[in-house]
């Protein structure tokens, strides 16, 4: 069974190129996912097609109004079985990672709810969404962006979606380290020569020279990762 996607949005046209082409537009075809894209502005109830207001309270910028978010989920609950988790991309949420990722990719069915303005009305938040999503700390004008990037990483895991070639890079990264240094024609290129060992012929000793280097790498930019890294391979020794 495919996995169905549902994208609740103000800009379908965004997602056009995207879920058309590439990997994400080759699992589409081959039948892995299905991806249906709704107008939240289709569930407006005044003839301007209104889906945001101000704040009460006061303060700046427009919030997404509850009716027509809620009437949008509610719609495509009815299109289709499982009623699906609502994810909710916001700034406010949880961090995306690889691990998030995987695990969406398990699920039947997922609805994705992108917001302009300055946010949600806060039932939204408290009683539609399921999960709610960050791709990081910086501001966007948008969830859309992160929309497209949740579905990427969910489609590449799932299986098939990846050629034979694709999928055995991935394993490095699912290893939880960053990427050896990679280099391909010419051996000379200016005044930068490729790394001698690569030329070796030596398999042995080129396994060994990029695990060191992949290592070092995330040692020094992304310590973090490396913490993460290192507790996962001690209770294995
Ligand atoms: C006034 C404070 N801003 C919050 C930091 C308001 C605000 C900024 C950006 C409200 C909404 C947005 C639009 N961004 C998203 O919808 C969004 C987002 C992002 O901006 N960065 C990283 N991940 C995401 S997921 C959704």
């Amino acid at each position: 069974m495919a996995l169905r996607i549902d994208i609740l949005t103000l800009f379908c046209e965004m997602f056009d190129a995207f879920c058309s082409m590439g990997i994400v537009g080759r699992a589409a075809e081959r039948g892995l996912v299905e991806i249906v894209r709704t107008n939240i502005r289709d569930f407006a109830t005044d003839s301007y097609g209104t889906v945001d207001d101000a704040p009460f309270g006061g303060g700046v910028g427009m919030v997404m109004m509850p009716q027509p978010v809620f009437d949008a989920v509610e719609h495509v609950r009815k299109l289709a079985d499982p009623p699906g988790k609502v994810i909710l991309l916001s700034p406010q949420g949880r961090p995306m990672d690889e691990n998030l990722l995987r695990q969406l990719a398990g699920e039947e069915r997922l609805i994705l709810l992108t917001g302009r303005y300055e946010g949600f009305d806060e039932r939204i938040r408290l009683h539609l969404a399921d999960i709610e999503v960050t791709l990081g700390d910086f501001v966007l004008s948008g969830g859309e962006i992160p929309a497209m990037a949740l579905v990427d990483g969910v489609v590449r895991l799932l299986p098939g979606a990846l050629g034979k070639d694709e999928s055995v890079h991935e394993e490095s990264f699912a290893a939880g380290l960053l990427e050896y240094p990679q280099y391909t024609r010419p051996r000379q290129y200016r005044d930068w020569a490729v790394p001698e060992v690569l030329l070796s012929g030596d398999h042995k000793k080129i396994a060994e020279w990029r695990a060191e280097q992949a290592r070092a790498r995330t040692h020094k930019r992304r310590p973090d990762l490396w913490d993460k890294y290192v507790k996962r391979q001690e209770p294995r020794q």
